[in-house]
């Protein structure tokens, strides 16, 4: 189903990016079922009037985020981290004492809520991946396991009342019913709470050609204007907008009932910074989808080059994002031997469309390739430091964004 009409405004829609045929991203899977990884057409498109950027055509929800849904948020100290500081944050406007309920949409393993539960605060996960939400179970977490919807939020309030805070992190830029969410918020939300949800972000996507966060769990790519404008045409205000140094470049939107706050400077601030991108312009996507396939050029030709030379490649990270680069560009087992992750439900298992093994981190150094593609850029300091004896045995990692390079 090709959408020609933006899925909140319903204004035109402009193709700006096809990535090609591609998987699921998450569909890691054993050797036998890899025949039965379903693909989609990965595009993108601009929106005439709200100017949100999206998927033109779309995974069903339920194909993606299913109970055996491989990812751990908690699979990374970045993260690990991450839920602390966000945690702590929620503990210190709770004033001791005051019922606060706080309900996280997309709760993955419970990373940041376990916290809550430390702290003694009433609280609630909601997410369909029930694998990893029984891993927030069974340390203490409240979860739901299902998708948030306005009819979930409903029997929320029923039964815990309402919400002084929703938060989420990378989950409402997958969600490509946008409305139910809002309106489950709206349903669900005390009169003064907020609605706070941390995303990728396109400013950054598109300096530094991130196209590997382009793939079909991420309907929207956000920007801090098409927030804007989905929260005003759901009733809401966009208050606040803090960038975040998280996934190559991300933003905390913080969201209200329209009129109840005043929106700190930072949104007109981000506004004239995003004009000046020209992030509503399709000659900036235009110069982006030249940048995407030069990288794509560069990386083969390394790859192939290095092949020739008789150097041993291999994959660091079967992130979700590495689905789009290694089927966009053709990248196989002939070129990458194998890609080693850390995360049990993926090890085993091959890498979606392109089928490549999926190996243990032990599997690295056993022995040590002459470079790494490293996938997982976005905990690159961690990794590097994990994996220095590669580099100090000269290793060589292979970075491809904003231009391939060596590391
Ligand atoms: O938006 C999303 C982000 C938040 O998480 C989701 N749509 C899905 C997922 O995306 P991803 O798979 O690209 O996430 P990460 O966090 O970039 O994935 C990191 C991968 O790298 C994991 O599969 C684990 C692996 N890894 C590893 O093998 N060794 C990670 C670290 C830190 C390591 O040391
Ligand atoms: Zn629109």
């Amino acid at each position: 189903m090709t959408e020609q009409s933006c899925r909140l405004c319903k204004g035109e829609l402009r193709e700006v990016l096809d990535l090609g045929r591609q998987p699921i991203s998450n569909a890691f899977v054993r050797a036998e079922d890899a025949a039965k990884v379903p693909f989609f057409r990965l595009a993108i498109g601009l929106c005439n009037s709200c100017a949100m950027v999206q998927q033109l055509d779309e995974v069903p929800p339920n194909q993606m985020f299913h109970a055996e849904y491989p990812y751990r948020a908690s699979g990374s100290a970045l993260i690990r981290k991450h839920g602390a500081d966000v945690a702590e944050r929620i503990i210190q406007t709770c004033p001791r004492g005051h019922d606060r309920f706080v309900v996280e949409v997309g709760s993955n393993d419970g990373v940041m809520l376990k916290r809550l539960t430390d702290a003694g605060i009433r609280h609630l996960g909601v997410d369909p991946a029930a694998v990893a939400a029984d891993v927030a179970q069974t340390s203490g977490v409240n979860v739901w396991k299902e998708f948030f919807n306005a009819s979930t939020a409903t029997r929320i309030r029923d039964e815990h009342g309402p919400a002084h805070l929703i938060y989420s992190a990378n989950t409402i830029s997958h969600i490509s019913y946008l409305d139910s969410i809002f309106l489950g918020v709206d349903i669900l939300l005390a009169p003064d709470g907020l609605f706070v949800f941390e995303d990728r972000y396109l400013g950054d996507i598109v300096n530094c050609v991130y196209f590997d966060q382009i793939y079909d769990e991420h309907i929207y790519l956000f920007s801090v204007r098409s927030v804007q404008a989905m929260a005003a045409q759901f009733g809401f205000e966009l208050i606040d907008a803090e960038h975040l140094p998280l996934h190559g470049g991300s933003i905390r939107y913080t969201v209200a009932r329209a009129g109840t706050s005043k929106p700190t400077a930072a949104v007109a601030e981000f506004l004239v910074r995003e004009s000046a991108q020209g992030l509503a312009e399709e000659a900036t996507f235009v110069e982006f989808s030249a940048a995407v396939d030069h990288i794509r050029t560069d990386l083969v030709s390394l790859l192939r080059d290095l092949r020739a030379d008789g150097r041993r490649v291999v994959g660091y990270g079967a992130t979700s994002r590495s689905a789009t680069v290694m089927n966009y560009c053709g990248i196989g087992p002939e070129l990458l031997p194998m890609v080693c992750d850390s995360t049990p439900e993926k090890q085993g298992c091959l890498t979606p469309g392109t089928k490549i093994p999926v190996c243990p981190p032990e599997s690295f150094s056993n022995p040590y390739p002459d470079y790494a593609l490293l996938f997982a850029w976005n905990h690159a300091e961690e990794i590097m430091a994990k994996e220095r004896l590669f580099h100090e045995s000269g290793g060589r990692w292979i970075l491809y964004a904003p231009k391939v390079h060596l590391a």
